[in-house]
């Protein structure tokens, strides 16, 4: 039987991560492309070194040919310009949406049959800008955020909580900026409801929110990339393997939540052809007017790259 295959394409910070995930969690086998000579085929050789240490048996092959991408079951599109300090996801738009442009040309080429995964950020505009660009059905082209959102905000309440982050669960909607919709009516922990005092829900909002500008703060020179590398790898592995419990995706919408037409952060199931369903959940008032701006927001920033000329 074939090996599944995810090829990522970026060899930076996220996709090289999350290639090492992807192995070392027994994922799947992974093409690393990079446009820079030598950085894809060096972190695939010094992951490949780790094998015998770690005791998987998958296989890495680092390539700045897109040739090798042929066949890719998972394309995971993780090329482009991580935010600087200062920087919002909006001024990386011009800049990466040149370079998804040139990344979908490519897939469309190799790996026509797969499904892909976008990361790239600004996340909701690009991954409605490669849908278009692909013209896979809508169903193949999605992307990562909700994963890593919500994962922030499982680890935030689990603080407040005083209990473990795999106990708790929780799910952020809507776009992957400032103003995505922590949904604090649908914390969990332990399978259990979730109460907090009104100012520990307010702070976890707003950290979850401000979570990735968080750690650019931080580390000053590029930003998150362990916990992306684990959601794309969830991913990647709800897909391959029909794993059935649902994760928060950044997925077409045909009207759900009122969103037509368009890619929004909603909670779908995957499975190896894509998304396979988009599960609505009950939204308190305050939750459903978050995720309207939310919307919005996203909606104004694809209009502008629609009229953008790159
Ligand atoms: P970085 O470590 O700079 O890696 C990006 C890689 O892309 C570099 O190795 C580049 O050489 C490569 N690259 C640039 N242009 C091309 C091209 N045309 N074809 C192929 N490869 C190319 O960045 P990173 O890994 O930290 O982040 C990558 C992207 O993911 C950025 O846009 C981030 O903002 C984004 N990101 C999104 C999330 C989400 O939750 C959505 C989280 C973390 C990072």
């Amino acid at each position: 039987m074939k090996k599944p295959v995810t090829a990522i394409i970026g060899a930076g910070q996220v996709g090289a991560t999350a290639a090492q995930r992807l192995i070392e969690k027994n994922i799947s086998n992974v093409v690393l492309f990079d446009i820079v000579e030598g950085l894809a085929e060096g972190k695939a050789l010094d992951l490949m070194e780790a094998a015998p240490v770690e005791g998987h048996n998958r296989e890495v092959k680092g390539t700045t040919r897109y040739e090798d991408i042929a066949g890719a079951d998972v394309v995971v599109v993780t090329a482009g310009m991580p935010r600087k300090p200062g920087m919002s996801r909006e001024d990386l738009l011009v800049l990466n949406a040149k370079i998804v442009k040139s990344v979908c040309e490519n897939i469309k080429k190799f790996a026509p049959n797969s499904i892909v995964i976008t990361v790239t950020n600004p996340l909701d505009i690009m991954t409605d800008l490669a849908a278009k660009l692909l013209g896979f059905p809508k169903s193949r082209v999605f992307g990562m955020a909700g994963v890593l959102d919500s994962a922030r905000m499982r680890y935030f309440i689990s603080l407040a909580l005083g209990v473990e982050p795999h106990r708790v669960s929780s799910i952020v909607l809507g776009g992957h900026g400032d103003l995505m919709v922590p949904v604090t009516s649908q914390m969990l922990c332990d399978g259990k409801p979730v109460t907090l005092s009104e100012a520990d829900r307010k702070a976890i909002i707003e950290r979850t929110q401000n979570g990735g500008a968080e750690i650019v703060k931080l580390l000053k020179t590029g930003s998150a990339f362990y916990a992306p590398a684990s959601s794309v790898a969830q991913m990647v592995d709800a897909v391959l393997n029909d794993k059935p419990a649902p994760l928060p995706v950044c997925a077409h919408c045909k009207g759900e939540y009122g969103v037509q037409d368009m890619y929004c952060g909603v909670v779908a199931k995957l499975g190896k052809e894509g998304i396979k369903e988009i599960i609505q959940l009950p939204l308190t008032p305050d939750e459903q007017r978050m995720l309207k701006e939310s919307v919005e927001k996203v909606g104004a920033g694809i209009r502008e790259v629609a009229a953008m000329a790159f």
